[in-house]
């Protein structure tokens, strides 16, 4: 006779292979029944005509993280973890930021300070690298890996964080040795810079302008480098926030030739474009992010990058900055495009417009939805299979969704702690109605129901998707990659 805390009944599960009527019986935060389960639990939840997913993995996300440029981001632990669950997303994996002078240590133990009384459910870091010196890569960014933060985010743009290519063969060197997984920003610096200061000599500072510097080409140039350098080295990469046809074919290149090779896209690639920088007065300033939003076309490419498999996670890239001078406007009231912080807020939509777009209208199935909120960001991070599935043993994270509750996403009716969204009006038919971390309820009736600081820290594996293929052996010798005639 099995004890459960809490059993689900008679909803359709669904995971990354397959969709099964079937009861969830869940003890202890694990779950350990699935089937037609008689006993009853000490809680129960009738699913019926409900899709009972994994709850999502936010895998791109920037919580109390201070830019580059001293900006602080709207939403804390608390507000952003709140806003991911009404979402949907049960783990969060936000940024721990270096500057430059701080060691990786400090950094993390900063981090997890805010990020510990505060988070309603469960999280890890993927450090941001930005000092790439002997010391931080050979010793402290190993010591990091061992302590289970298993990924990073180099950048090769923005004065403060960019790495040079000698500098990313060094971090790359380093990832492949002990099998994290690199995150890299790819846009070329001096191609910004230079329209930048061209845009800028013929007084077109407006937010429209911040599209155009970040131009498509410096986009796909540096995916291309990145990739090359990942290649030299055969050590495997995510390049995040795809924006452009251009970039993902680069992506899809590199993986038809067997590279490992993966790509990220996010909300305002599919639902933006460079027309919502190009407002009245300041107003695009709310839609600036980097890379920027593009055409229709780059939309639809984006969709088909997403359907075909060659995008493997899909995440919010939420940097939330008000539409104050707390934030878009803390260089003044009418800041030149580059000086206005980068990014958008996405947690809590992230996973209703996909769902709405996507499987609402045809576009994909819910497996690969599953895969693509959850399951492949598991996968990629080091925290298959507890996370981002639906199986024995596994934490019991599910997020039960009513595939025909409809939505207008509005700033008042989001939860984060952003005075606008760039998704305002939208209507979004397919939301979460109770949400479950570790088989606690987290959201129910419209409800939070946990307490601040009741989410966990995820320590995580190395991932298998960051063992190198193998094929290529990056040491300098005659049966290299690199050209070895004269070795
Ligand atoms: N890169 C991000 O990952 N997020 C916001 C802005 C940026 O440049
Ligand atoms: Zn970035
Ligand atoms: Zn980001």
């Amino acid at each position: 006779m099995e004890n459960y805390d809490l059993v689900i009944r008679n909803g359709v599960t669904a995971t990354h292979k397959e969709s099964v009527k079937q009861d969830i019986g869940i003890r202890g935060g694990k779950i350990v029944t699935l089937g037609e389960i008689e006993e009853k639990g000490t809680r129960e939840i009738d699913a019926e005509g409900l899709l009972v997913l994994p709850g999502g993995i936010d895998a791109h996300c920037h919580i109390e993280q201070k830019s580059s440029s001293g900006i602080m981001t709207a939403d804390d632990f608390y507000s952003g973890s709140v806003s991911a669950a009404f979402g949907g997303t049960t783990t969060l994996l936000p940024f721990a930021a270096q500057h430059r002078g701080q060691s990786l240590r400090q950094v993390v133990d900063e981090y997890m300070a805010c990020a510990k009384p505060k988070s309603v459910i469960d999280y890890g870091f993927h450090l941001i690298i930005s000092d790439a010196s002997d010391a931080i890569i050979g010793q402290e960014l190993p010591a990091m890996i061992e302590d289970g933060i298993t990924s990073f985010k180099i950048y090769m743009t923005y004065d403060d964080l960019k790495l040079d290519d000698y500098e990313i063969l060094n971090v790359l060197a380093a990832a492949r040795r002990e099998q994290a997984m690199v995150m890299i920003h790819a846009e070329n610096h001096d191609v910004i810079r230079w329209i930048t200061e061209k845009l800028l000599e013929q007084g077109k500072g407006a937010p429209k302008y911040h599209a155009v510097a970040h131009a498509r080409i410096a986009e796909r140039e540096a995916t291309h480098r990145a990739i090359s350098l990942a290649e030299l080295l055969d050590t495997p990469m995510l390049v995040v926030h795809v924006s452009s046809e251009a970039a993902l074919n680069e992506i899809r290149r590199a993986q038809k030739r067997g590279l490992k090779i993966y790509g990220e896209t996010c909300p305002q690639y599919l639902f933006l474009t460079i027309d919502d920088l190009d407002k009245d007065g300041m107003d695009g300033a709310m839609f600036c992010c980097s890379p920027p939003p593009r055409d229709t076309a780059s939309q639809e490419a984006i969709w088909e990058g997403l359907i075909d498999g060659s995008f493997t996670v899909f995440s919010s890239d939420h940097a939330p900055y008000r539409y104050d001078g707390s934030g878009k406007l803390a260089a003044g009231p009418e800041p030149t495009f580059d000086k206005i912080a980068n990014g958008v807020p996405g947690l809590e939509i992230r996973m209703p417009l996909l769902f709405s777009e996507g499987v609402g209208k045809g576009r994909m199935d819910i497996h690969r939805f599953v895969e693509l909120t959850a399951t492949n960001a598991a996968k990629t991070y080091g925290l298959y299979p507890r996370k981002g599935t639906i199986a024995i043993g596994s934490d019991a994270d599910i997020a039960l969704w009513d595939a025909q509750k409809e939505v207008k996403i509005t700033a008042e009716n989001i939860h984060d702690n952003m005075d606008y969204t760039p998704y305002e009006g939208r209507i979004a038919k397919g939301w979460p109605t109770t949400v479950i971390s570790r088989g606690r309820i987290v959201i129910e009736n419209e409800e939070l129901k946990v307490e601040r600081g009741s989410g966990q820290y995820l320590k995580r594996e190395r991932p298998e998707a960051a063992k190198p293929t193998g094929r290529l052996v990056p040491e300098i010798d005659p049966k290299t990659n690199f050209d070895a005639k004269f070795i």
